[in-house]
């Protein structure tokens, strides 16, 4: 086999070697999902808090055609200052980047695949990819979700915006067999709110018994992932009515300009973060340090087991 392109940090390196609990964080999130400075205060706020918390941060990109488990502060500063410059890469855009020695910003996908490599088995991020709206027909669903069907890490997340079609989220996760956890809640989150109109298929309530889910789960199959589903805090939850709004007219203005592929889900992110003069980013930011607390929790438990 050829040489895998992987680079630890020497901080990742040496929790992992000492069987210290490690958490995987994402790139797409800081260069393309938050807007410069915020995205990168926001990465080194969220670095910081999970070694507060005891466990090594290993925010996941490529860099120069290497996959970087845990980045420098310069590396994490020059995808924040690049932001959409910097290629969007999810799986199958892995190859490329890596035999041209290009950098990318991680999704959940390519994060999953790169946490796997460097033998990470937890990862925070703020929401996933779904089954975009209308996807019965335009078939954009996204990579992730054959991501945790096939990779087997633990994706913490809020839920996933309702610029997605969550029913058929939720049906295609059910599909794959990935099984969707609530912490401490019955309801599937929709990232600003803590609840939409569907389940998660179990409410656990603390990170031990999350972590002995994936120790029964990976010992039945050692593939595959879960998703863990973490609501905003309620001080930060939005008001249904007023997020749908502001996500309706972010999805007319991309039926309008027939934004369509990998730019479809940055562009309403962006549309949905300058209509809501920034109310949705502070709201953002507060949900992926929550899941990055939980995140801990939860490699914290699966490195004592
Ligand atoms: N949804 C969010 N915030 C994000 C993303 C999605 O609320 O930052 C990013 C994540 O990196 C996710 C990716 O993996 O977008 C999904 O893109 P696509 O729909 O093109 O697969
Ligand atoms: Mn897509």
């Amino acid at each position: 086999m050829p040489e895998l392109q992987l680079d630890y940090s020497p901080e990742v390196a040496e929790a992992l070697a000492s069987g210290n609990p490690v958490l995987a964080l994402e790139s797409t999130i800081i260069a393309h999902g938050m807007p410069w400075p915020q995205n990168l205060e926001t990465a080194l706020r969220v670095e910081t808090l999970s070694r507060s918390l005891g466990v090594t941060p290993a925010t996941c990109a490529v860099i120069k055609g290497r996959l970087k488990a845990g980045l420098t502060e310069s590396e994490l500063e020059y995808l924040g200052k690049n932001g959409p410059k910097i290629p969007k890469a999810s799986r199958r855009d892995l190859p490329y980047l890596l035999s041209k020695g290009l950098d990318g910003a991680t999704t959940v996908a390519a994060t999953m695949i790169i946490a796997w490599r460097a033998g990470i088995r937890v990862f925070a991020t703020g929401g996933i990819g779904g089954v975009h709206r209308g996807g019965a027909h335009t078939m954009d669903i996204s990579a992730d979700l054959p991501e945790l069907a096939n990779t087997p890490v633990a994706v913490v997340s809020a839920g996933a915006k309702s610029i997605l079609d969550l029913g058929l989220t939720r049906e295609y996760l059910e599909t794959q067999g990935i099984p969707v956890v609530g912490y401490q809640t019955r309801h599937f989150p929709a990232f600003y709110t803590r609840e939409s109109d569907f389940f998660v298929d179990y409410q656990l309530d603390t990170a031990q018994e999350i972590a002995q889910l994936l120790r029964s789960k990976w010992a039945l199959d050692p593939r595959g992932g879960v998703l863990i589903a973490n609501p905003i805090p309620e001080p930060y939850s939005m008001d249904p009515a007023y997020i749908e709004g502001i996500i309706q007219a972010a999805l007319s203005a991309a039926d309008q300009e027939g934004i369509q592929g990998k730019g479809l889900t940055p562009f309403l992110l962006a549309r949905i973060e300058e209509e809501s003069g920034g109310k949705s980013l502070q709201a953002n930011i507060e949900l992926v340090l929550n899941n990055v607390r939980l995140g801990a929790g939860i490699a914290t438990a699966w490195a004592a087991l």
